[in-house]
């Protein structure tokens, strides 16, 4: 088989550059290692930025997106139940949409013309360096596809960024010695819109999916097992760091999905290996505090896309020559700011009675201050692709 650009990896980035291209006219395949449902099965994001919004737009799968999603004019952040609702509109004249990572998923695959190929398993790279070609299993036959380019959208623990040889890469990683606990119920939201919550036992976030199905998380520490939470346990919990009235206003029920994801912020450096290019969770991850995870991966892709599009049609290699530097100066911004979110929102306990009295200063700074709330607002509202 042949194809000008194999995409590995069918999560929303994957689907995203498939799309873009294929709009433009560039024939490519999407070899992704697990089934569809089991895709769609994985739990995971829940707030898109307008930049998003509008990527859904161009590739023509938006339509499902603007009927259901929910646009949110503002959070909440509460501080050991002191609260503050940041209006968006107010300050900065734009919104974010709730619209689960996994319905972007599913509309991105719904559109798709061109061949994307489950369960491809013990995918290989090869000569990306010079005339890349891609190898995989199925049915018990391997497969070869040669290539002009092979863009690596295979998630953190992909085989993309794997198969780069180490001294060509720079990483930088920094771990938390915690994880969040999520639940998905099918019970109306507590509240109209996103509340994060820090407390003295630990973060909180009252999230959702739409008016009857709600995201719950709170911070665990790093080596929790979900199985040690049963339904009730996690709820007595959520209502112990949710301030009293909106504890009361809790709807609970038997959880539909209960999983734990570990907290990590990690940039691999630079994006670009021969004809290699990596983009979202293969290229970096942010804590989900900031909700920036997918929304970083579209914008990469964003970028990306555009550089194909650019070599293609316009035979203009400078925009691939670039798609490194550009996409690593937004990512770095949002590594910044997912950072700066969790490390106000956690508790630390190592870092003792001085770090909660500056984590208290720095809430009650934001709080006090119009031109810190807008520098908060611009970033969770997303910088622009
Ligand atoms: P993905 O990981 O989504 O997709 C990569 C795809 O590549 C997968 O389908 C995988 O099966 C496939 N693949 C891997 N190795 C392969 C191989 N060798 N061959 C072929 N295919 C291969 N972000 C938020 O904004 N908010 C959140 O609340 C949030 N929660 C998260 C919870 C968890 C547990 C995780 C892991 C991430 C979470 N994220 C969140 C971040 C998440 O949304 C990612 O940013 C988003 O999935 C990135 O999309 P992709 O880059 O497409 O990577
Ligand atoms: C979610 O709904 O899953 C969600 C929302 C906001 C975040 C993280 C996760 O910051």
């Amino acid at each position: 088989m042949r194809a000008q650009v194999v995409i590995i990896g069918a999560g929303p980035a994957g689907l995203m550059l498939g799309r873009l291209l294929e709009l433009a006219g560039i024939d490519t395949i999407i070899l992704e290692r697990k089934s569809p449902d089991y895709v769609l099965g994985r739990i995971r994001a829940g707030v898109l930025e307008q930049g998003s919004i509008d990527l859904m737009g161009r590739a023509q799968a938006g339509a499902r997106m603007h009927a259901e999603g929910l646009i949110h004019h503002g959070v909440e952040l509460s501080f050991d139940g002191d609260r503050q609702r940041f209006d968006f509109t107010q300050l900065m004249g734009r919104h974010v949409m709730v619209y689960g990572q996994t319905e972007v998923t599913r509309d991105l695959m719904a559109v798709r013309r061109s061949s994307t190929i489950y369960e491809a398993e013990d995918v290989s790279l090869h000569d990306f360096d010079g005339k890349p070609w891609v190898t995989y299993r199925k049915d018990g036959l391997t497969h070869r596809i040669d290539c002009d380019f092979i863009a690596g959208c295979d998630g953190f623990h992909g085989i993309c960024r794997a198969s780069v040889p180490p001294p060509a890469i720079a990483t930088f990683e920094r771990t938390y010695p915690f994880g969040w606990l999520g639940v998905l119920v099918d019970q109306p939201p507590v509240a109209d819109e996103l509340i994060y919550a820090h407390h003295a036992r630990g973060f909180a976030l009252c999230s959702q999916r739409s008016a009857v199905r709600s995201r719950y998380y709170i911070q665990v520490p790093a080596d929790e097992k979900a199985e040690a939470w049963d339904d009730a346990r996690f709820w007595d919990e959520l209502r112990s760091r949710l301030n009293p009235e909106t504890a009361e206003a809790l709807q609970t029920g038997s959880s539909i999905e209960k999983s734990i994801a570990p907290l990590r912020s990690f940039v691999a450096e630079p994006l670009r290996f021969g004809q290699l290019f990596l983009a979202g969770d293969a290229a970096h991850i942010v804590p989900p505090t900031g909700a920036k995870g997918l929304n970083l991966a579209l914008s990469d892709v964003a970028a990306l896309a555009d550089a194909f599009i650019e070599h293609y049609i316009d035979r203009s290699p400078a925009a691939l020559k670039g798609y490194s530097t550009k996409a690593l100066q937004r990512i770095w911004k949002a590594e910044r700011f997912s950072w700066w979110m969790t490390n106000l929102l956690h508790t630390f306990p190592e870092t003792g009675d001085f770090g909660r009295r500056i984590q208290r200063a720095e809430f009650d700074y934001l709080t006090g201050s119009t031109v810190a709330q807008q520098s908060f607002a611009e970033n969770y509202l997303g910088l622009p692709f």
